[in-house]
């Protein structure tokens, strides 16, 4: 294929309520969706799993947006091309792995459309529908009521793994009280960093409650830290920012500071590189799960196809689309008793509504 155009989407999502981490706390959605279009008039679609500010990580969208202007597509544009040769196309550009990764998904779903292929399908799929778990976020409250009564209603929902995010005073009681409440429900916790290597002793107290696993608590560059945690603790060690590629993802496995390994596309530079890391972590007998990025339903489509591969062992951030939104941009996804269904339909297998898409757009970028 040859890429003719690229017009950026930025929308603003409110969020059914705010989301707070360890670092930040998002009130909407401001997301930048990829629109692609082939000299053939095929289009694909990409999200950025990019947010406004470097809090996640340390790329944002207007960053994005410049690494896309200037440097990603210039390497991709008005030359014959297949989605497999855009890593090495633009493998020359040092990090911006959301970005890198949001226009290989556009490439790979324009191709996929064409050819009329699933993504599911595409990366290997063995499985038609995937369980889902929920990202419970700290209370803008501080109030263990305001989460026991969320928890409670995704209960209801149907999940079938609930994640805490933590932070230090926000994580052995919180922790406690859900486990005792809800003792047959599986459970994990995610720090986002807020941890160091002085911490291992209070982190070690964390094993009391049967998790399946405590994601990256520590810094991301801290991989001593991760191993000496992992040593010292039942509890398996998951590390998702740490995670950036599949070397890395391996290099970690085996010096002992990953015994579980969360798979973001975005943050790796792409569904290719997820597929990579899952296929090795496979080979090795190390468990993945597919991450969460708070995505629309075009991102939400992908991580989906991602999370029917046959490594992903563990319930992954799969939430339906009203977890976060009460208008999502494609077709919301559901979920069924826990489970949700892998698009069968080329590509993503879903695309924007148009009126919504355009209600929810703030402003648009022609960017090539
Ligand atoms: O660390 O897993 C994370 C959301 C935004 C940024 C980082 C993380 C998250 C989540 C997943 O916890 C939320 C979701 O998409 O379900
Ligand atoms: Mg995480």
């Amino acid at each position: 294929m040859r890429i003719a155009s690229v017009e950026v989407h930025r929308c603003a999502l409110p969020l059914v309520r705010p989301f707070r981490t360890s670092f930040g706390t998002e009130y909407t959605k401001d997301v930048l969706i990829l629109e692609l279009t082939t000299e053939d008039g095929v289009v694909g679609w990409g999200e950025c799993v990019a947010a406004p500010d470097p809090l996640y990580s340390h790329e944002f969208n207007d960053a994005a947006l410049l690494v896309w202007r200037d440097f990603l597509i210039p390497r991709v544009m008005g030359r014959e091309l297949t989605a497999e040769d855009v890593p090495s196309l633009i493998g020359a550009v040092r990090g911006h792995p959301m970005a890198r990764g949001a226009l290989e998904l556009a490439i790979l779903d324009a191709q996929l459309r064409a050819t009329g292929e699933s993504l599911a399908t595409y990366l290997g799929s063995s499985r038609t529908e995937i369980p889902c778990g929920v990202s419970v976020g700290i209370p803008d409250d501080d109030s263990l009521d305001t989460l026991m009564a969320e928890v409670a209603g995704y209960i209801a929902d149907g999940y079938k793994r609930v994640k805490l995010k933590i932070q230090p005073g926000w994580d052995l009681v919180p922790t406690r009280l859900v486990h005792e409440t809800w003792p047959d429900m599986p459970l994990q916790v995610d720090a986002n960093q807020a941890y160091s290597r002085n911490d291992i002793e209070h982190l070690v107290k964390l094993d009391e409650f049967g998790l399946l696993l405590v994601e990256q608590p520590i810094h991301e560059e801290d991989y001593l830290g991760h191993k000496l945690l992992a040593e010292r603790m039942i509890t398996p060690v998951c590390l998702d920012e740490s995670v950036l590629s599949v070397d890395n993802a391996e290099s970690l496995i085996d010096y002992g500071a990953c015994e579980i390994v969360n798979i973001k596309a975005g943050r790796v530079g792409g569904y290719l590189s997820a597929k990579a890391i899952h296929d090795m972590a496979l080979a090795r007998g190390v468990p993945v799960w597919c991450g969460g990025m708070v995505e629309t339903g075009l991102g939400r489509a992908a991580n989906v196809a991602l999370a029917s591969l046959p490594g992903f062992v563990l319930p992954g951030d799969t939430s339906a689309s009203d977890r976060f939104y009460t208008q999502d941009i494609t077709t919301p996804f559901v979920m069924n008793d826990g489970l949700m269904t892998v698009p069968t339909g080329p590509g993503l297998g879903v695309a924007p509504i148009p009126d919504i898409l355009a209600e929810l757009t703030v402003s648009r970028v022609h960017v090539a």
